[in-house]
């Protein structure tokens, strides 16, 4: 029998109206589950519900909080391998890159179990005489989670432990593709402690359940990560009806190889930013800027190392890259592939669709010789498709690498601490690497990007706090 996900609301799980199967990319014929989806209607119960509870929750001591955020962490890191698991089938991801992903959930919510006790604030002294400021974070109120399908356990994460530890109470719409780890991860969070409707969880689709939350009157802030498409659309609904809203959107990061690079470790950077994952991270290097003198060596390296890869099922042992997440990924990867090679861009290798047994989203990784302007070197893919460019020394280098819309992450793989210490300061982005693949980041500093990659605060780490909280100054006469 196969599992119905279903969402919670109101501290019940409700079953959802149409029933839907959540697909498994790795085996078509051997779907993850199903899940029910619910309407418009049972989205503003749930924001409802968190609006009653967001008193209680705010109210309840620090430690209190803590405990709770630091029980969920528990359980999630003591059955990461379980977690690990669901997820793979889920969303294709190897199941090592799954089981680490389950571990860094856990490892969020203990971060800000131990946030929630350090809510920081300030004492000053006035300007006028006898009078004494106070600086206090309160919390915002009901937050709106919209997350995409590519960190599952992940990134729901670091957006619902910082929202409770900090006093909110949450509803949570994952994306479609995922409602088994969402529900997971709800199943959990429904058996911590909270006040009943402090923490909801929505499936359903953007359009009609996310679309929902956003016009919900009590909502009162959006942490959204996914397309640039709907962020910018959400951004203009938010801006209308003045809601606080953080957007962490696309990348179409670089990675620039200097002359002087350690050669073996630069190709091992480039394909785990660029193909670990299946390449579907906002923080992957799909633009692989290599300087003139080095740029076929480090092409023949590359290449030979992307031989060696194994593509097949999330949960096989010896898979190094799992399948696309969903058939509509899978079609965009082959059409930026298509529209590759109709540009003029050279396809150095792969970019097949494998057959490695069972019916699955399989793509061979691809690389491109492409030219700066070439679409596939502006546009994002969000698959595991990069391209490499070369470039005339580090300025021009540099020059490439901000030459984008986008602004998430940069790295650069260099020996010399000059222009190391030059692009660390001059990458025009929110996250800047050095001897170190893009993709890959700590959870307890600060995510996020400039440009068209991100708006609003800055996310993980204490900088949560920015989005999570609203400053109040109150003045005391002694
Ligand atoms: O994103 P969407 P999708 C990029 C990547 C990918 C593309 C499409 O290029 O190929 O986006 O992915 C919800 N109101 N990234 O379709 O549609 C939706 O249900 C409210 C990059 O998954 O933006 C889901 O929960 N909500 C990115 C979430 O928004 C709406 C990660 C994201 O879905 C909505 C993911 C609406 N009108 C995708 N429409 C990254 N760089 O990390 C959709 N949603």
């Amino acid at each position: 029998m196969i599992e119905t996900f279903q969402s919670y609301i109101a501290g019940e799980w409700v079953a959802g109206s149409d029933i839907t199967i959540d697909e498994n990319p790795s085996d078509l014929d051997s779907p993850v589950g199903k899940f029910g989806v619910v309407d418009a209607q049972r989205t503003l119960d749930a924001v409802g519900a968190a609006q009653k509870a967001q008193p209680t929750w705010a109210a309840t001591t620090p430690q209190r909080r803590a405990d709770v955020l630091d029980a969920i962490g528990s359980e999630i890191l003591a059955r990461k391998a379980e977690l690990g698991r669901l997820l793979a089938m889920e969303e294709g991801k190897s199941l090592s890159e799954s089981i680490g992903e389950a571990a860094r959930a856990g490892q969020i919510f203990k971060f800000f179990a131990g946030e929630a006790l350090r809510i920081p604030g300030e004492w000053l002294a006035s300007t006028r005489p006898g009078v004494g400021i106070e600086i206090t974070r309160e919390p915002v109120g009901v937050v709106g989670i919209i997350a995409p399908w590519n960190f599952p356990l992940a990134i729901p994460a670091w957006k619902i432990a910082p929202a409770l530890a900090y006093g909110n109470t949450v509803v949570f719409k994952p994306a479609e593709a995922v409602p088994g780890c969402a529900w997971a991860l709800a199943e959990i969070i429904s058996r911590a402690g909270l006040p009943q409707g402090a923490f909801n969880l929505v499936i359903g689709s953007g359009r009609t359940v996310g679309q929902a939350i956003l016009d919900a009157p009590g909502l009162d802030a959006l942490s959204f990560t996914g397309s640039v498409a709907t962020g910018n659309q959400l951004l203009r609904s938010a801006a209308q009806r003045g809601l606080k809203i953080q957007l962490e959107m696309g990348g179409k990061n670089p990675l620039i190889v200097l002359a002087d690079a350690d050669l073996d470790n630069a190709v091992q950077c480039a394909v785990n930013g660029a193909y670990f994952s299946t390449g579907q991270r906002c923080t992957a290097s799909s633009r692989l800027i290599v300087e003139s003198a080095v740029h076929d060596e480090f092409v023949e390296r590359l290449q030979q190392k992307l031989a060696s890869l194994k593509v097949g099922p999330a949960l096989a042992e010896d898979t190094d890259i799992g399948p696309v997440a969903s058939q509509q990924q899978f079609e965009q990867d082959l059409a930026y592939i298509q529209i590759g090679k109709d540009e003029g861009a050279t396809l150095l290798w792969g970019g097949e669709q494998l057959d490695p047994g069972p019916r699955g989203y399989y793509l061979q990784p691809a690389l491109f010789a492409a030219e700066p302007g070439h679409r596939i070197a502006t546009e994002e893919i969000f698959g595991p498709v990069a391209c490499v460019m070369p470039a005339d020394g580090y300025d021009h280098a540099l020059a490439l690498a901000n030459d984008t819309e986008f602004g998430l992450c940069a790295g650069i793989c260099t020996t010399s601490l000059k222009h190391a210490t030059h692009f660390k300061r001059h990458a025009q982005v929110g996250m800047a690497m050095v001897n170190l693949p893009t993709a890959g980041v700590d959870p307890h500093v600060a995510f996020g990007g400039r440009k068209g990659s991100s708006y609003g605060a800055r996310e993980q780490g204490r900088y949560a706090a920015e989005f999570y909280t609203t400053v109040k100054t109150a003045y005391t006469a002694a």
